[in-house]
């Protein structure tokens, strides 16, 4: 009886799949260059957990819908595989050409149980973490181009590249400092980070420093998606993703499958949630406030302030609902097969 119903869920979950690529589909040829995306920098991890990957591929099917355009991935990690494993990704989503930004400066440098299995299995364009620009200057660069008030930067890692972008200094790019530049093209900063009213949750404590500095230096609004409204299991058919899917590779690698998605969900509430949009329903955002860090340990508070420039998720939605729309997206598979040789 449990393995018919589990066969009748794969089937559903496979129709679903391929309904949203229909629709995703439609929506893109409609779509084309849709000025209403939210305009994405995403800055990741993608090292210790796989939800970065799932986060990842999610926003390639939300740019494929037309309802997000990825200005560029950022990697605030020292593996260096994180970013040769991004580019894999990004190559299997046909955006080979997506910019990206490597930390150069002290970091975190943590293990990784599936980057480099996906950087030397799968085709790209990076050969090498030591070829990709600097994260900071690709931050600028990327910035500098965009019109005012238009970004969302969303970190699903550690807080380091963006501590360095706003201690940056004037550049070939721009001439604002990157306080300044932040303040003048950045909309919002959503950042997974933190636990609500209280806890100790990894992006913030590894780099504690540079969390403190990014957070009270900061010059506009964040929405903090935190620990725990990530905790529901998504993936669990990650396997069905055909073998040249360098996401079902990483999950396999990774290897517990189903998994928590912190990451995914903080994907979901920027492009989906924001402007009251289709997912808004499922968190309300708290009152103002202000994240406070402990210097000694990395654990945080949360501090109701009526002037205070943060706000976080309370999940107002279930736990299944959340979970179908972000597996829906995990399980987008691209039009047009994967290049088989490297493009490098
Ligand atoms: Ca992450």
């Amino acid at each position: 009886m449990k393995s018919s119903l589990t066969m009748i869920k794969r089937i559903m979950n496979y129709l679903s799949a391929i309904m949203l690529v229909a629709a995703l589909s439609a929506c893109s040829f409609m779509a084309g260059e849709d000025p209403g995306a939210i305009r994405i920098i995403l800055d990741t991890d993608m090292e210790s957990d796989v939800d970065d990957v799932g986060a990842l591929a999610m926003l390639h099917a939300l740019a494929d819908s037309g309802e997000t355009e990825i200005l560029g991935v950022m990697v605030c990690a020292k593996n260096p595989w994180s970013i040769l494993c991004a580019d894999r990704i990004n190559t299997y989503f046909n955006r080979e050409d997506l910019p990206l930004g490597q930390l150069r400066g002290p970091g975190v440098d943590r293990e990784s149980a599936y980057a480099r299995g996906v950087a030397e299995e799968f085709p790209g364009t990076l050969r090498s973490s030591d070829d990709a620009p600097e994260a900071v200057d690709q931050y600028r660069s990327i910035l500098a181009g965009q019109p005012d008030n238009s970004v969302v930067i969303l970190s699903i890692g550690y807080l380091t590249n963006l501590r360095d972008l706003i201690d940056s200094g004037p550049d070939r790019h721009s001439d604002l400092d990157g306080r300044q530049l932040v303040e003048q093209k950045v909309r919002l900063w959503v950042c997974m980070g933190g636990q609500f009213p209280s806890g100790r949750e990894a992006n913030i404590r590894w780099d504690t420093g540079a969390s403190i500095e990014a957070i009270n230096g900061w010059p506009g609004e964040i929405i903090f998606s935190g620990w725990e409204i990530g905790l529901m299991d998504t993936g669990a058919d990650i396997l069905d993703l055909p073998e040249s899917n360098p996401v079902r590779r990483a999950y396999q690698l990774f290897s517990r499958i189903p998994h928590k998605n912190w990451d995914q969900v903080a994907v979901l509430y920027a492009v989906r949630g924001l402007d009251d949009g289709p997912a808004a329903r499922y968190w309300e955002l708290s009152g103002r406030g202000r994240l406070v860090i402990d210097p000694a340990d990395g654990s945080n508070t949360w501090q109701e302030d009526p002037a205070g420039p943060h706000r976080h998720l309370i999940q107002k939605g279930s736990d299944e609902e959340i979970a179908r729309e972000i597996d829906a997206l995990m399980m987008y598979v691209p039009q047009g097969d994967h290049r088989q040789e490297p493009v490098y």
